[in-house]
């Protein structure tokens, strides 16, 4: 079942790169409605927990690292099937194979530095806006 709301965050690459303004602009172009937003820097802490599902993973240090590393701008995002939606519009996990147009394909630069998050279900999503947002920043 679709729900509307998705999490995303843009990494700090695209923040240290200057492509917070550009991304938003085609999140915004891609019909999301913003429901909550922030720049906000993840410790060690928070990104372990944050990437929990992928502690087993070979890369799970290196993306703690890469995450905690710099600022990020986290948001809520609002739409019809907003989660399939959403990972339609930021492409494929590694740049090299994001489609032409994606927000991948345009701003990063490798697997581990991919620009943007993306919620991968429904249930992910919820859990992932509460890590970040307090009812009161969610409109
Ligand atoms: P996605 O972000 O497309 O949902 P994921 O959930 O499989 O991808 O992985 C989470 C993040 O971990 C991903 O955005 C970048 C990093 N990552 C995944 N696979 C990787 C790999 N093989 N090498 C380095 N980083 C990787
Ligand atoms: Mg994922």
């Amino acid at each position: 079942m679709a729900t509307n709301r998705t999490f995303t965050m843009l990494k700090p690459d695209s923040v240290e790169n200057g492509y917070i303004g550009a991304i938003l602009e085609k999140i915004s172009a891609a019909g999301f409605r913003i429901a909550a937003m922030k720049m906000t820097q993840m410790t060690v802490s928070d990104a372990k927990a944050f990437y929990a599902v992928h502690s087993e993973r070979p890369f799970y240090g290196e993306l703690v690292e890469f995450m905690s590393s710099g600022p990020i701008v986290a948001a809520i995002l609002e739409k019809n099937n907003a989660v399939e939606d959403f990972r339609v519009l930021i492409g494929a996990t590694n740049p090299a194979d994001a489609a032409e147009g994606t927000i991948r394909k345009l701003y990063a630069s490798s697997m581990g530095e991919n620009a943007v998050h993306g919620s991968d279900s429904d249930e992910n999503a919820a859990i992932e806006g509460a890590f970040h947002f307090s009812g009161r920043e969610i409109f």
